[in-house]
Formats: structure tokens, C-alpha cells, sequence
């Protein structure tokens, strides 16, 4: 048994077991620990899982550590089957400022091949859970991106949205240009890339980029009841209607029209539809069985 396990295990028996604490020791446990991100289980029944972006003397800039960071603890999340929902937040003044600018400036165009620079990036938007952003501060670049790559996006009133990698020479690289366009269309889209000029989430939410702006001290409160509702229904279920939304981005209307159809139909082999029809007849509320 490790030093840092059996600390870990004195400490919690000393303040009592918070699922802070819980979380923790359960990465210690399994030799992992994180240097720019919290995770935390939330919730009344702790079926959510936060990850916090804890890099604040950089504005939670996106170094590679960070972001594989996420990528382990959203893959953890993912595999721990008493979650439904993950949230990824980031501080007051900043979700994220980009990817780590510093880190990367002399990077060359060779070895961005070679070693295919900043692929990982993508495992965020695989994550087979409802991922929602919430957001307080900059979203720029890579962090404006990092949200996009979430399924739901809420804001706080002073969230700033934008691509500002013209700024520095670079444009944007992680879908920038690709998921914003799809959802704001492609005449603001083009000024936002063209420009660098941030938007408010008064007008991101306006945009449709995001679902829902609130006070920014209310914005964890908001985002926690949001994902607790979402971790309240069938976790299977959910996952058929993540992939049937997701798929509207991927084929045409009569592929996608098709997928949806097909995955309803599924929805009739599994215990969780005859639970849930069953308990509307019966005027009773679900008991979902993940099955
Ligand atoms: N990278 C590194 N450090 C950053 C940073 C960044 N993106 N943003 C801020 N910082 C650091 C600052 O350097 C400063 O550090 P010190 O000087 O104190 O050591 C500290 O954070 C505080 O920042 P400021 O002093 O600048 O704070 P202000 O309040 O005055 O200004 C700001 C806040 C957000 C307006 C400003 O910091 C800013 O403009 N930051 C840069 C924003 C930006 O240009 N972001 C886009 C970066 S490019 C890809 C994946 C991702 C990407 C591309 C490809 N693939 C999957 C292929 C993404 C690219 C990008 O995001």
C-alpha cells in the first residue's frame, strides 16, 4: 500500500468521508492524481460527475496535461455506471482561455503531422454521456471550442464566446470554424473567426450556441439541476437519444429520419420503455434499471 494511499485513507478517517474526498481516493488509489482539474461526484443521489478546470494563473489555458486530464477523468466517469451526466466547468473569470498558446508556439509544421498534434482533443465529443458546459468568463478558442464539443451549453451573464486565433496568426483547429458555423450559421460564424471579436452569452444564447444564460453565481446551481434531471432517466435510453440528436449532424434528413426511427424502435427491447409506459399507465413515477 502506498504512502500517499494510506494518507489519503488516514485524512478521510480524520474529516469524515465528503465524496470529494471519496473521488479522490479513488484515483489515488488507482495511482492516478490531477494537477489542473477537480473531479467531484454532485448531486442527491451523486449520479453527476463535475470536472473542474483548475489552471487559474493561465486562465485555465488548455496545456496538453490538461486536457488529457479531462479526457481520463470523463473516460473514468464513463465507465463509473452510478453516473448520468457529467458537467465541465471552469472558474468565474474563465471556462477556458484557448489551448495553451505558450506551449505550442514553436511547434512545427513536420511534427504537427508526425505526431499528429492535439488529436486527443476529440475524446471530449465521443464521451457516450450528456457532457454539459457551463460556462462563467472567457470561452475563447480551444475553450470556446472545448464547450462546443459538449451537448449542452448553459452560461453566466458575463461568459464571453469567441474564436480569436486570427489574432495570433493560427485559425481555429478543433472545430471552430465546423460546429459554430453549424450552429450560428455561416454569416456570424465568419465574422466571429474573421474577426476574433467575442460574443456575450446574452447573444451566444440568442444564436443558439447556448441553451441557457443565468446569474453567474447561479450558473453551478443551475447546470447541477440541469444534469440531475438528465441522470434521473434511463441511462440506456439516454445514451440512444444522445446518438440519435448527434446523428442529425452527421447524415441527411432521410439517413438521420431513418436512425431515429430505428433507435426508437430499439427503445422496445429494452426493460426501461416497459418500466417507464408501464409506471405512466399506473399514474407512479419510474424506476429505471439502467437495462
Ligand atoms: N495560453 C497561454 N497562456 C494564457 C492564455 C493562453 N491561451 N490565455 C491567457 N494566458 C495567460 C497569460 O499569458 C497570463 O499569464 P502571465 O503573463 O500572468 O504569466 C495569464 O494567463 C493571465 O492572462 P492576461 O494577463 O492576458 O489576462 P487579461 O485579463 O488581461 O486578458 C484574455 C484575458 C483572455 C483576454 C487574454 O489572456 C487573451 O487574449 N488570451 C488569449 C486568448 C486566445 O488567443 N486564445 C486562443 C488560443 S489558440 C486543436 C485544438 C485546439 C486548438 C487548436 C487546434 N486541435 C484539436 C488540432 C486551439 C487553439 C487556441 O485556442
Amino acid at each position: 500500500m502506498s504512502v500517499v494511499y494510506q494518507a489519503c485513507r488516514q485524512f478521510n478517517r480524520l474529516i469524515g468521508s465528503s465524496t470529494i474526498n471519496r473521488v479522490s481516493y479513488k484515483f489515488l488509489s488507482t495511482g492516478k492524481s490531477y494537477e489542473y482539474i477537480i473531479t467531484e461526484k454532485k448531486g442527491e443521489k451523486q449520479n453527476v460527475g463535475m470536472i473542474t478546470l483548475n489552471r487559474p494563473k493561465a486562465l485555465n489555458a488548455l496545456c496538453d496535461a490538461l486536457m488529457r486530464e479531462v479526457n481520463d477523468a470523463l473516460s473514468n466517469f464513463e465507465s463509473d455506471s452510478s453516473i448520468g451526466a457529467v458537467i465541465l466547468t471552469g472558474s468565474e473569470k474563465a471556462f477556458a482561455a484557448g489551448a495553451d498558446i505558450k506551449e505550442m508556439k514553436n511547434h512545427i509544421y513536420s511534427l504537427t503531422i508526425k505526431e499528429n498534434f492535439l488529436a486527443h482533443w476529440s475524446a471530449v465529443s465521443q464521451c457516450r454521456k450528456p457532457v454539459i458546459a457551463a460556462v462563467n468568463g472567457y470561452a475563447l478558442g480551444g475553450g470556446c471550442e472545448l464547450a462546443m464539443m459538449c451537448d449542452i451549453i448553459y452560461a453566466g451573464d458575463k461568459a464571453k464566446f469567441g474564436q480569436p486565433e486570427i489574432t495570433i496568426g493560427t485559425i481555429p483547429g478543433a472545430g471552430g470554424t465546423q460546429r459554430l458555423t453549424r450552429v450560428v450559421g455561416k454569416s456570424k460564424a465568419m465574422e466571429m473567426c474573421l474577426t476574433g471579436t467575442p460574443i456575450s452569452s446574452q447573444e451566444a444564447e440568442k444564436l443558439g450556441l447556448v441553451s441557457k444564460v443565468v446569474p453567474a453565481d447561479q450558473l453551478l446551481t443551475e447546470a447541477l439541476k440541469l444534469a440531475e434531471k438528465i441522470a434521473s432517466h434511463s441511462k440506456l435510453t439516454t445514451v440512444m437519444c444522445k446518438e440519435a440528436v448527434n446523428a442529425a449532424y452527421e447524415t441527411t434528413l432521410a439517413q438521420g429520419l431513418l436512425f431515429e426511427k430505428r433507435m426508437f424502435h430499439g427503445t422496445f427491447a429494452t426493460a426501461d420503455q416497459k418500466e417507464g409506459m408501464a409506471a405512466f399507465a399506473e399514474k407512479r413515477p419510474p424506476s429505471f434499471k439502467d437495462n
